[in-house]
């Protein structure tokens, strides 16, 4: 009884609270509580392709793969042999035939090389084991057109696995690999691209293809897709992928006939194989990874996760790199400076993926040996341990409550037996008052707690959704799972997690503190970071993705606008333009810091910033390469004197 009464005080004092901190937030910010347009998505407009069936649901044949959550990609082939180095240059990886420029005659030996005497198939499903991986996909051909099997249907001059001495010697890596990750409950899947360097039919042909050249032969896409559908049915018929990755559909010659072509001949000799979303010709948003029009059964954003969840039955998965220099095959480079990401980013980049209803494909480049760099397997096996205990926040999800996420971590959901919902909140930054807010949830909170077995957690609902207190024990805590049970399958309301934040305000010196938490964001770009200390911007990726910022000026002032960004070298050129009304400031990428984490300060220039309501905007206005032109953290906007 006592317990009811305290519980019953607790739940009205929650309450009280939740409701005035809403309603003051709600009137600060009114304008900006419009839940998301998916139509204001701009040229992402062809991710929100519709769901393979019309109800929303995930069709049988993928339902492995979408409760998997998480896989390793493995880049390795005959571009492994040097281990990226070419004239001093270490930093060539899986591009290696069309970076260093060689001619094919050159790359060609080493296929007389490749020998990896350190490849312990069953080292590697290991590492996968105990990263919690569920599933493996491999290169069996990257763009140098290698065939990683004893392949006889080879483009020419036997260009497989057989003409290595490691082929020669018997071995079969690929099927080493399919029977250790097998044995381990791991599905196999298999890399193939359609762009290929070395087949001299190909249509847009590398000009360092010499041998093509020397033997007269002409490009022909007809011969070209024969010898790829003979290629990949053999592959199938020969390891019976769970998953085919392809790969390299951008090239002019390749159409959306062709990959329809090709999609019939995989399902011909497998019609219950998966295949990703790069089949079909299509040039534009090559950095997502899916071409308009696309076909296949799930879509691959590349070395980023889009800003919202796909809708309802949309399967997807962001490929990854573990190498911070974003390498996929080894590099002596990230070799030498043990180049990967850090253990929060890479469980970030898995919670953040699981909030939004998709799967983690981690990429590693095995050395020339033949061995998964020690350090990436360090990191595996850090996140292995995570998964150990929070697994269940992550297999089989689905996507959480929040459109917007929260700062303090992100939320996946399951749906219970008895009708219910299980929401599981994945906390890596802690609300200094302890509250953890689920405010989108409007159903009625049956229990929480912690998923480690750390006990019980009070949980009330207002009519602005659930919170639960954490407990002082947990202030130091980190990446640790609340579980909270609803009654009924959950209903959100439109999302109030952009308003969790207090707005940007002046301090005693004028200076106001643009927070990276605060930005409306439009078109990819989203809120990351570490902790609340450390936080910015990323997934710069497009001209038309914009980080708004409302505040308030007390009084017309002419003020400097200092930024805080991360920026690796290869972004030099690109520039950001901050504007309010009719002023622009740009800033130049003219003095990179150590990293896109690694965060500097500098100065952009001056505005004059009038009187009353102000916004401004943040976006691109040049931009190359593949990387964002930047990470920005809190902006400051400093009152001269
Ligand atoms: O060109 C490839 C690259 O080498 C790597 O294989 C990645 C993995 O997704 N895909 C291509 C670029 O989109």
């Amino acid at each position: 009884m006592q317990f009811v009464k305290i519980e019953t005080m607790l739940k009205k004092i929650i309450c009280s609270v939740l409701l005035f901190s809403v309603a003051l937030q709600c009137l600060l910010f009114a304008k900006d509580a419009a839940p998301i347009n998916p139509a204001d998505a701009g040229d992402a407009v062809n991710l929100l392709d519709k769901p393979l069936l019309s109800d929303g649901s995930v069709p049988e044949h993928l339902r492995w793969f979408a409760d998997a959550k998480y896989g390793m990609f493995i880049h390795f082939g005959l571009f492994s042999v040097a281990g990226g180095v070419y004239k001093g240059n270490r930093n060539h990886a899986e591009w290696y035939l069309k970076t260093t420029g060689i001619p094919v005659s050159e790359y060609e030996k080493f296929a007389d090389q490749f020998d990896p005497e350190r490849f312990d198939a069953d080292a590697w499903a290991q590492v996968a084991e105990d990263a919690g991986m569920k599933y493996v996909c491999i290169t069996s051909m990257h763009h140098d057109g290698f065939a990683m099997w004893p392949s006889k249907v080879s483009d020419r001059d036997n260009w497989s696995l057989s003409r290595t001495p490691f082929g020669k010697g018997g071995r079969d890596l690929l099927m080493e690999l399919k029977k250790a990750c097998e044995k381990r409950g791991i599905k196999f899947c298999l890399y193939h691209t359609i762009m290929d360097w070395h087949s001299p039919y190909y249509g847009n042909r590398l000009t360092n293809n010499d041998v093509a050249v020397a033997r007269g032969i002409q490009p022909d896409m007809d011969k070209f897709q024969a010898y790829l559908e003979a290629s990949v049915t053999e592959e199938i018929e020969r390891y019976h992928p769970a998953m085919l990755w392809f790969d390299g559909y951008w090239d002019d010659c390749w159409t959306q006939e062709r990959g329809e072509h090709l999609l019939a001949a995989i399902h011909k000799a497998d019609p219950a194989v998966i295949v990703n979303d790069r089949l079909n010709g299509g040039k534009s948003n090559r950095v997502w990874g899916h071409p308009p029009g696309s076909i296949g059964d799930f879509k691959t954003p590349e070395q980023l996760i889009p800003a919202e969840a796909f809708p309802k039955g949309i399967v997807w998965e962001s490929c990854m790199t573990m190498s911070g220099n974003g390498k996929w095959g080894f590099t002596q480079t990230d070799w030498e400076q043990k180049s990967v990401k850090p253990k929060q980013a890479l469980l970030y980049f898995m919670f953040d993926i699981a909030a939004k209803g998709g799967n983690y494909l981690l990429n590693v480049g095995p050395t020339p040996e033949g061995e998964i760099p020690y350090y990436c397997v360090d990191r595996l096996r850090e996140m292995g341990q995570w998964l150990r205990i929070n697994g269940e926040a992550i297999y089989g999800s689905q996507k959480g409550i929040f459109t917007r996420q929260p700062a303090w971590g992100r939320t996946t959901t399951k749906r219970l037996p008895g009708g219910g919902t299980r929401v599981y909140a994945i906390v890596f930054n802690r609300p200094a008052d302890g509250l953890l807010w689920l405010t989108p949830l409007n159903n009625e909170p049956i229990k929480a707690e912690l998923l480690d077995g750390g006990g019980k957690l009070t949980v009330a609902k207002s009519k602005n959704g659930v919170c639960v207190r954490l407990p002082e024990s947990l202030n130091d805590a980190k990446d640790f799972v609340v579980v909270v049970d609803v009654a009924g399958e959950a209903t959100c309301e439109p999302d109030l997690a952009a308003l969790q934040g207090a707005p940007p305000v002046a301090d005693p010196d004028g200076v106001i503190t643009l927070m990276p938490h605060q930005a409306e964001m439009v078109r990819g770009i989203e809120l990351q970071g570490n902790n609340e200390t450390n936080e910015w911007l990323g997934n710069w990726w497009r001209y038309n993705s914009t980080a708004t910022w409302k505040f308030k000026s007390e009084k017309a002032q002419t003020c400097r606008l200092e930024i805080n960004y991360g920026v690796p070298r290869e972004s030099v050129g690109d520039v950001l333009e901050f504007v309010i009304g009719k002023q622009t400031v740009d800033y130049s990428v003219s003095n990179p810091s150590a990293g896109w984490n690694q965060m500097k300060t500098d100065s952009v220039g001056n505005l004059e910033i009038p009187a009353g309501e102000i916004s401004l905007v943040a976006r691109i206005k040049k931009h190359h390469g593949w990387g964002p032109p930047c990470n920005l953290g809190p902006l400051r906007i400093v009152p001269v004197k």
